[in-house]
């Protein structure tokens, strides 16, 4: 039986004529060789440069069987090449794994055994931080260049995970030295329908892999300076991925129900509201006023989130429906006993006229939070089977 498997190395080239053979001598001279255990491919995705860097490629092919060439008409964006040359390497090079590579040494040669190696190690994606222990950006970076690579990659790490863990694993996400496992990850993203077919797929397939619950390892990059060729990074990057990952996030289901919570949300205040005004106007004692207008927002909560939030995790049987509303109703006490608590106390310290403005300070600061976390882990948790 073969049990080894096989990598695809995948480098985008647009005129990388002065680099290209270089970097084919040297990964199938010096790398290659050295993982034995891996059946390695190189396929370069080009995009018909105009300074003739397909012609070293198809001259090299001669002597390194192992190479491959995928030629694009003309230039399509460094997504596009990794798009056409992911589904080439899957389907004619039956690829396990794909590795994202620059033609420009950039991303050492060196580091290609230690990305197979953590796959090994059982990880699904790996990926190449210059902001860990050990890895870094180039010294001869000037102001400009470090400013978007810093502020460029945490924005994208708020926009995409905040406050997931995520945010606080994935230290570099506008990487481009990466090891994907292509069963059950790469070969599960539909890639006719990316935001971006640019710079921004970078940021895309970060998310869906670790969507999917990829295992992410990260090891250090030294992010070598571009000696060679030209850079193909411009003015236009920054934006990109700046739209893919807003879109990503806004259409994430997740924050498509925060956002239906918060208008579900905002209607139980205003039942609050309303309800606690009437209460305490009909002379209620101050306690039961709060009291009984928390207990009709958490009702309007109830209905709504059921019908409307989580609709995809709906149930409709009575039997449900009377077990989750006892239940909500539980989970809820731990609301109205901070509301009440918390309004009487309020109340009691600063006077009655300000009642109106304790309530709403109350449901951001304390009840949101605490509701989102219920429903989510409690009340409309998905059933793992
Ligand atoms: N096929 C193809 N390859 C591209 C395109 N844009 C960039 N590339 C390749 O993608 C790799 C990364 O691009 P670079 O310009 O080196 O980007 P960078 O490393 O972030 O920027 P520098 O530090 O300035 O080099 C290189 O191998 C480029 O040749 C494109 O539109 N089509
Ligand atoms: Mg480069």
């Amino acid at each position: 039986m073969n049990n080894t498997k096989t990598a695809v190395v995948v480098i985008p080239t647009y005129n990388e004529a002065e680099v290209i053979g270089d970097m084919i001598d040297h990964l199938f001279g010096k790398v290659f060789p050295k993982i034995p255990n891996w059946q390695i491919h190189l396929l370069i995705v080009d995009d018909t440069s105009p300074d003739g860097t397909y012609k070293i490629v198809e001259k090299k092919q001669k002597q390194y069987p192992n190479l491959h060439l995928y030629l694009n008409k003309e230039k399509m964006g460094i997504g596009w090449a990794y798009v056409v040359g992911f589904r080439y390497a899957i389907k004619q090079l039956k690829a396990d794994v794909l590795i994202e590579f620059d033609a420009d040494f950039q991303h050492p040669p060196k580091d290609i055994p230690i990305l197979l190696a953590k796959i090994d190690e059982g990880y699904d994606y790996v990926l190449g931080s210059r902001k860990i222990e050990g890895g870094l950006n180039p010294k001869g970076w000037g102001f400009k260049r470090v400013f978007f690579s810093e502020v460029g990659g945490l924005v994208a790490r708020l926009v995409l995970f905040f406050p997931g863990k995520s945010f606080f694993k994935i230290t570099d996400p506008t990487t481009g030295l990466k090891a994907s496992r292509v069963e059950g990850f790469v070969d599960q993203i539909d890639m006719d329908n990316l935001y971006s077919y640019k710079f921004g797929y970078k940021l895309e397939f970060l998310y869906r892999m670790v969507t999917l619950g990829a295992k992410v390892a990260e090891i250090p990059l030294r992010f070598g300076l571009r000696t060679k060729g030209e850079s193909k990074i411009s003015s236009n990057t920054a934006k990109d991925i700046f739209r893919t990952v807003s879109l990503l996030r806004w259409h994430d289901p997740a924050t498509q129900s925060f956002l239906k919570f918060g208008v579900v949300g905002f209607a139980g205040y205003l039942v609050n509201a309303i309800s606690l005004a009437i209460f305490s106007r009909s002379g209620w004692a101050e306690w039961l006023a709060w009291l009984f207008s928390t207990e009709l927002a958490i009702i309007s909560n109830f209905t709504w989130n059921n019908l409307w939030t989580f609709v995809d995790k709906k149930f409709t049987r009575t039997i449900d429906l009377i077990k989750k509303f006892v239940q909500f109703n539980l989970t809820s006490a731990g609301a109205l006993i901070i509301q009440t608590v918390t309004g009487t106390l309020l109340t009691s310290f600063f006077g009655p006229q300000y009642r109106q403005i304790y309530l709403p300070l109350i449901i951001v600061f304390l009840v949101l939070p605490y509701n989102w976390l219920m429903y989510n882990k409690i009340i409309w948790k998905i059933k793992k089977t």
